[in-house]
């Protein structure tokens, strides 16, 4: 089939939930992706930091097909011989105590609020049902019913409602407004450590240590959601690193199984994840056998090829390049590691068209709330690789400058 036949065929029967470039991929190894007519591209999202490992990474494929042979999915009416070996190495590696695995993101910031609502009512002593969280302005923690209802995205929650109560929001970043928005019945402040899908936003220098502090003093729980920001993707193991603090209970997602299988975690101490008792959550396949071995592998990938290390590396010179990159249609460049989101100007009318002709350059990007562009490519991508990005990123750059000077400007899209 044609590329165009693959996106009718999409179109017909695929609920409408995205806008998406119309390139169809067909394989995937490493940082490069092919579609079906045989064009290869960098990939610059990384599956919104899922495949931080790289795509079908050879030592984790073999985990999954090894252990698909012998058990996929027990249930946890019964134990298996991979969850617990994975349980020790994902808190050894976070210094963490404790875990409750789930499957997607968004269902382990669900297990995250309910936590710290238990945490709230059985340990802080808040009135049942009086728990209130506290979130940031332009958060993204995913898109379940009680997740959306914490979002300040409108789009997000349109025709959604009713939501569920207990959330307050307060400025990403402001420190006065956080103190302001405590009362006795907080139980949590919830916080990306950089915000990814509201465009790369890095807070300001000292906020989360000020967080912690709050939290410590006010005797509430600090969540870092690090299911984008986390596993490597700004440099460090966790992004709270680059704050040197230790949230309460940390978020983890995506790159927790390198995009293999759908695989999520809550880490804490067993003074919170010990709180729950049989009964109190569950779920038919978190915790299975198969998302067990496909993490265990994943993140003995993370460790053993040092990727933390070089997206510190790799990232640092990126940035580099893209600052250096003259063009009036760049406002700015932003991000820690490969989690880099370039803003364009309001003269540069939008990134999508930009996105667009980095994927003609073999490049694929995603814009994120129309005026930012992502590079959050692979944590094993090559110094090689990334000089050949940042040149493409510069060529297209001067290229629609140049295009635009002449009045042959394309009509920007609806
Ligand atoms: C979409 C965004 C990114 C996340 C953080 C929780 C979740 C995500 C910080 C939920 C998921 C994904 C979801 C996907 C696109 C993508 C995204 F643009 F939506 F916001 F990455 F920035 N916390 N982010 O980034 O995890 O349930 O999806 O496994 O919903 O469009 P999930």
């Amino acid at each position: 089939m044609t590329t165009n036949k693959f996106v009718q065929l999409e179109d017909q029967y695929v609920a409408n939930i995205y806008h998406p470039l119309d390139v169809v991929i067909e394989r995937a190894e490493g940082v490069w992706m092919v579609d079906v007519d045989g064009k290869r591209y960098l990939d610059c999202l990384s599956a919104y930091s899922a495949v931080s490992q790289g795509h079908c990474h050879p030592r984790i494929i073999n985990a999954l097909v090894e252990q698909a042979q012998k058990a996929t999915l027990t249930s946890r009416a019964f134990r298996n011989d991979q969850l617990g070996s994975f349980a020790r190495e994902l808190c050894e590696l976070t210094g963490y105590e404790m875990t409750l695995p789930m499957n997607s993101g968004a269902e382990a910031v669900e297990v995250a609020v309910k936590a710290a609502r238990k945490w709230g009512y059985e340990v802080k002593g808040v009135p049942d049902g009086q728990a209130e969280i506290i979130v940031c302005l332009g958060n993204f923690h995913g898109r379940t019913t009680t997740v959306i209802s914490f979002s300040s995205e409108a789009a997000y929650k349109r025709h959604f409602g009713p939501f569920t109560p207990g959330f307050k929001f307060v400025p990403f970043g402001d420190m006065d407004a956080l103190v302001d928005a405590v009362t006795p019945n907080t139980v949590a402040f919830l916080v990306e450590p950089i915000q990814g899908e509201n465009g790369i936003n890095v807070p300001p220098a000292g906020y989360l240590k000020f967080a912690e502090t709050l939290c410590r003093r006010e005797n509430m729980l600090l969540i870092a959601d690090e299911i984008q920001v986390g596993l490597g993707r700004t440099g460090k193991l966790l992004a709270s690193e680059h704050e040197d603090i230790r949230p309460d209970i940390v978020v983890l997602g995506k790159a927790l199984s390198g995009g293999v299988y759908p695989v999520s975690a809550v880490v804490a101490d067993r003074n919170i994840l010990g709180l729950f008792n049989p009964g109190d959550h569950g779920s038919t396949f978190g915790g299975n056998p198969l998302a067990a071995a496909v993490s265990r592998a994943a993140l003995r990938v993370l460790v053993e090829e040092n990727l933390a290390e070089n997206a510190a590396e790799q990232g640092e010179y990126l940035m580099q390049r893209l600052r250096r990159i003259e063009s009036p249609y760049i406002k700015n460049v932003r991000g820690r590691g490969l989690m880099i989101g370039l803003e364009v100007t309001p003269e540069a009318r939008g990134a999508r068209r930009f996105c667009e002709e980095l994927a003609v350059e073999g490049v694929l990007c995603k814009e994120t709330h129309k005026t930012v562009v992502r590079f959050a490519p692979p944590l094993i991508i090559t110094r090689e690789q990334t000089a050949w990005l940042a040149d493409k990123v510069e060529e297209v750059f001067a290229r629609i400058e140049a295009r635009d000077a002449a009045g042959k400007g394309e009509p920007i899209a609806g």
